[in-house]
């Protein structure tokens, strides 16, 4: 199957050996883990292996596969035209030297990785997609993607706003349509408004679904861990959606009970800490684990691989193609990724997040290199001080060099908190 998808098989394997070994130490060894998340280790354990193989049999009875590096790219339209939208892998340093003479230094990580896993021939999510969606959101995704077209067959740019003006939101509509028409010719399937009804009832009851085991993590003591949860944000973007829905839900089920026992992963009272910021991408688990490992747990993400990615259901009552897509357009268009100017938004959504959650704390955590984020992250820091919330910014990468110093600032934080 690898040779089929052209992977370098050293290098494949190599990765696995790692992410294995670094799966193992930081989800296995938790407590207490409720028993539904054996089916995100199996997924995890599969995620290079039986994944692959449905998306391959998929390919081989003629449905499309698309990959996207962000939440802006709407998985309805990629159902409807019967394919299949995955997110592709970006959390982890791969390849560098070979990233590095084609980027500069100083990109942020996510964008790196993306190189790396492309350039180093092991990501059979990558090498299986018929068509790369790229989008017009930071600076460094705009003009890498320059350089990506260069690498792979089929990519696609998707233009997105970055004021949320009218102008910007019809600018999201036709490029919505743009999109659709560029699917539809991919697949040689015609979006109808049964399909495009369906995938919206689809991708709506995969985000109710999340939502559902977000509110469960209001309780206290908390009976999910912030990891476990990560994690299934982090699967989200690449399994089947039917069956992940109905697994995130059998999870949730257990928590009901859990939460009806007192039945807690962490000690009733433990800090509880919100994590707003940067996406984190499979397999970027180092500040999560740094949190989770120093006394506190993690009770929400203010994240696009979190709340940021799944908030907001789509208004499934259209009756035509026209309707949907204005549908789509309002639910997507409210995600306030910082890459909007001004964005608002975000503000009074970190300190609602921190009121439902109950949050302790926030801690803020920003890519190096990543303007939007970082730059955001002042008046974050700001806007919570003036609510008396304390926020401790994070300015980090994918290596593991600074983790002895991210402890000590983060143990440091959480001692304040208690
Ligand atoms: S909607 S957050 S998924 S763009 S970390 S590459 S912003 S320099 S990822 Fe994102 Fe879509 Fe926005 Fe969400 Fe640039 Fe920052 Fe790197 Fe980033």
């Amino acid at each position: 199957m690898w040779t089929e998808l052209g992977l370098d098989l050293e290098a494949h394997d190599a990765l696995l050996g790692v992410l294995g070994q670094a799966y193992g130490d930081i989800f296995l060894s938790q407590k207490n883990r409720p028993d539904g998340m054996g089916y995100f280790d199996f997924v995890m354990s599969e995620v290079h292996g039986l994944r692959i193989r449905e998306l391959l049999d998929e390919k081989e009875a003629g449905r499309k596969i698309i990959g996207s590096y962000c939440v802006f790219v709407p998985e309805e339209i990629a159902l409807a035209a019967n394919a299949t939208l995955v997110g592709l892998c970006s959390g982890a340093d791969f390849a560098m030297e070979d990233v590095e003479r084609i980027l500069p230094r100083n990109t942020c990580a996510l964008i790196k990785s993306s190189f790396g896993f492309k350039l180093g021939k092991v990501c059979p999510y990558l090498e299986s997609a018929d068509m790369i969606v790229g989008e017009n959101t930071c600076d460094g995704k705009k003009k890498a993607y320059e350089s990506l077209g260069h690498l792979v067959e089929n990519l696609y740019v998707m233009d997105l706003p970055q004021v949320k003006s009218a102008n910007g939101k019809a600018l999201l509509k036709s490029e919505f349509q743009r999109f659709k028409t560029a699917v539809e010719q991919l697949t040689g399937v015609s979006i109808t408004v049964e399909s495009l009804q369906q995938a919206i009832k689809t991708v709506n009851a995969k985000r109710a679904a999340m939502h559902r085991l977000s509110s469960l993590r209001k309780s206290d003591p908390v009976t999910i861990s912030g990891l476990d949860a990560l994690l299934a944000n982090q699967v989200f973007f690449y399994d089947n959606p039917a069956r992940f829905t109905e697994s995130v839900n059998k999870i949730c089920d257990e928590l009901e009970k859990r939460i009806a026992v007192n039945d807690g992963v962490f000690p009733a009272r433990t800090p509880r800490i919100l994590i707003s910021g940067c996406p984190q991408a499979v397999p970027n688990w180092k500040l999560p684990w740094i949190i989770e490992t120093s006394g506190a747990v993690i009770v929400g993400e203010e994240s696009c691989v979190g709340e940021r990615g799944t908030r907001n259901l789509t208004d499934d009552s259209g009756t035509t193609i026209d309707t949907m897509l204005d549908a789509l357009v309002d639910r997507y268009f409210q995600v306030d990724c910082a890459i909007f100017t001004p964005n608002h938004e975000r503000l009074d959504h970190i300190q609602e997040m921190v009121t439902d959650y109950r949050a302790d704390g926030v801690i803020h955590y920003g890519l190096q290199f990543c303007q939007p984020y970082l730059m955001e992250s002042m008046p974050v820091e700001k806007a919570l001080e003036q609510k008396d919330i304390p926020c401790l910014r994070i300015e980090t990468d994918y290596s593991m060099e600074d983790v002895g110093q991210l402890k000590t600032r983060v143990e440091a934080f959480i001692e304040q908190l208690r």
